[in-house]
């Protein structure tokens, strides 16, 4: 397709760039960031990831594309070892079904890792429930070998999927992450309240963290907080900005 064309290019002329949006805990501590891929096309003018990476994902693209992304995601953990409320942070990092079952897929990582002596507890892939539609073992497999040299995974648009209790005690996963979907209308809906409480009691009986997405409003915010939810991420916080934004606003918040 057109789009795919663009894409390419795009890609050869290093157009797309990362966006980071900050993950806070309870009190409010900046624990780790998500990279969120953009892409701003001279002729195309800015065209959003839910247009482009489903492109990218029916195409071949999402392999390189998500490379490009891993390895900028090394390369920003790394230039951010020198500063005071960054050089600990997790960087999380949005992974493909395809992307992640491409042969070069482990290695990339684990050599990026390397290249840039990234500490890899502070990476995190963040997978969908898609990831395990098929061939579960495999792919469990695949993420051990990642996990064996240090890396986090997440499991993203938690609730939205294929969710079966049963598999979810399986998953070698450290991290749920409540959708969007489900927080945003948490205070109105006593069906999303119901939800968000049992992924809560779900998580910590599982021992795994429990981060909510798309908390917008400090209403929603102390909702969470009482329903026992930890960790949080939304425009409440902050919106997916350049890296060049937060070393401006840690600089100035000192
Ligand atoms: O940034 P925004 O909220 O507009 O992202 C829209 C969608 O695109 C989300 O589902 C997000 O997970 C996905 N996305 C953003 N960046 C990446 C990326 O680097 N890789 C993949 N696979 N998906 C991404
Ligand atoms: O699918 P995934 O969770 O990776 O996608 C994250 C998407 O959610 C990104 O496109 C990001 O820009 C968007 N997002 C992040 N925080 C908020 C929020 O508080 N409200 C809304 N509406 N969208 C958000
Ligand atoms: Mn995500
Ligand atoms: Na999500």
């Amino acid at each position: 397709s057109a789009l795919e064309t663009a894409m390419r290019r795009a890609l050869q002329d290093g157009l797309f760039t990362l966006h980071f949006q900050p993950q806070v805990d309870s009190q409010g501590c900046l624990i780790g960031m998500e990279a969120l891929l953009r892409w701003h096309d001279e002729q195309l003018g800015t065209v959003g990831p839910d247009e482009f990476i489903p492109v990218a994902e029916s195409s071949a693209l999402i392999v390189p594309l998500g490379a490009w992304v891993i390895t900028e995601a090394c390369r920003i953990l790394s230039s951010w070892r020198d500063h005071p409320q960054l050089a600990q942070i997790s960087l999380s990092v949005n992974i493909s079904p395809r992307q992640f079952h491409h042969p070069d897929f482990v290695p990339h990582v684990t050599h990026q890792l390397k290249a840039f002596a990234i500490n890899a507890h502070q990476l995190e892939l963040e997978v969908t429930e898609s990831l395990f539609i098929d061939d579960i073992d495999n792919t469990i497999s695949l993420m051990n070998e990642l996990i064996n040299s240090g890396v986090m995974f997440a499991l993203d648009d938690f609730g939205t999927g294929y969710a079966s209790l049963s598999y979810l005690k399986k998953l070698p996963i450290s991290r749920l992450k409540i959708d969007q979907s489900f927080v945003r209308d948490l205070l109105d809906d006593p069906n999303d309240e119901a939800i968000v409480r049992t992924i809560i009691a779900l998580g910590n009986s599982l021992e795994l963290q429990v981060i909510a997405e798309g908390v917008e409003t400090p209403a929603q915010l102390s909702r969470l907080q009482e329903m026992g939810c930890r960790f949080y991420q939304g425009y409440c916080f902050g919106k997916p900005m350049p890296d060049s934004h937060w070393l401006l606003m840690l600089r100035d918040s000192q």
